[in-house]
């Protein structure tokens, strides 16, 4: 695979030929003086058709494991590690060919869930559409209460992955994506890993009623997650970005990013209200909210191209369509 290709899709940037740079000759210089290193150790699971690709420091290995028991495990990033020595390399352009050619959604029999209304920006965003219905005060309300707003989201057979179709529902007017930094907690409760997600949402059924959520939300292709699990040795840094962009027609129509810190609730006060009353025996998915709304004239058409991008996981391309008739 390209060394500079940290999205694992062919896109190589000068910023991750300097990052690469930066990580081989600091990490040298750190193995002769024990300086702690600035950068996040981490390694990326690319789920293939031909098996697991595990990218560690630039370097493509071959997994043969089953994906649940490899993932739902405590202390991923050290199991990983561990058993690098013993995996095979694989050549550049044959990973680069693979994740090409055979990338699918990284999950296996993982339920995907949502937490909502955990920025501002979305509570802003529902209040507004929901004006209308008289529920607004429930948006207003979930942000500031206790419990978070947790609902379910996806079976992972109607998950679509990176560079795949996301569909936008036939009897809704206004849709949208939402771009979220995604969890992936194990059958324990511990956040093992990440990903990027996006909770394709219908807002026009969602503003019609708040009783509507679970048709705004599930459908075919609803949820997207890809294009890799990022495994961190720490938990991801805060001040994480989160970036946006929608093409049409060669255009771009939109784009905004901003940071996972302007996020009201924590990742594990989300994962222990999911985790509370609910057993998930391979672990679950838990896309943590949307903090980019477009503006209210904005709605997704058939062959949009959606790009959410978050710091260090790498971008997620998807293309937007109908379900087939
Ligand atoms: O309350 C409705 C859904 C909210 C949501 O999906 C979000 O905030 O991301
Ligand atoms: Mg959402």
């Amino acid at each position: 695979m390209n060394r500079n290709d940290k999205n694992g899709d062919g896109v190589a940037s000068f910023f991750d030929f300097v990052y690469y740079l930066f990580y081989k000759v600091y990490g040298k210089i750190n193995e002769g003086c024990y300086i702690v290193m600035p950068i996040t150790k981490h390694l990326k699971l690319f789920k293939l058709t031909e098996g697991i690709l595990l990218q560690h420091q630039y370097v493509n290995y071959l997994l043969r494991h089953e994906w649940n028991n490899l993932v739902n495990r405590d202390g991923l990033y050290n199991y990983l590690e561990e058993i690098i020595p013993g995996l095979p390399i694989v050549a550049d352009a044959i990973a680069a060919a693979h994740i090409d050619e055979g990338l699918l959604p990284p999950i296996g029999q993982q339920e995907v869930w949502a937490a909502g209304v955990t920025y501002l920006r979305s509570r802003e965003a529902r209040m507004e559409e929901s004006a209308d219905s008289g529920a607004a005060d429930l948006y207003d309300k979930v942000y500031a209460a206790e419990r978070p707003e947790l609902f379910f989201k996806s079976m992972p057979y109607r998950v679509a992955g990176h560079k795949q179709e996301v569909y936008i529902r036939r009897d809704s007017a206004w849709n949208v994506p939402e771009p979220e930094l995604t969890l992936f907690i194990n059958s324990n409760g511990n956040i093992q890993a990440y990903t990027i997600g996006n909770d394709m949402s219908s807002r026009s059924i969602e503003g019609e009623n708040a009783l509507y959520l679970p048709q705004a939300k599930i459908f075919e292709r609803s949820a997207a997650i890809g294009p890799c699990l990022y495994v961190p040795s720490e938990p991801i840094a805060t001040d994480t970005a989160i970036r946006m962009s929608i093409h049409r027609n060669n255009a771009e129509v939109y784009k905004d990013e901003t940071s996972i810190s302007r996020m009201k609730r924590s990742f594990t006060e989300l994962a222990g209200y999911l985790y509370r009353e609910c057993d998930f025996p391979s672990g679950s998915f838990l896309m943590t909210g949307t903090c980019l709304v477009p503006q209210n004239d904005f709605t997704l058409r058939e062959n949009d191209i959606v790009s959410i991008s978050i710091d260090g996981i790498g971008t997620m391309v998807n293309i937007v369509s109908f379900k087939p008739l």
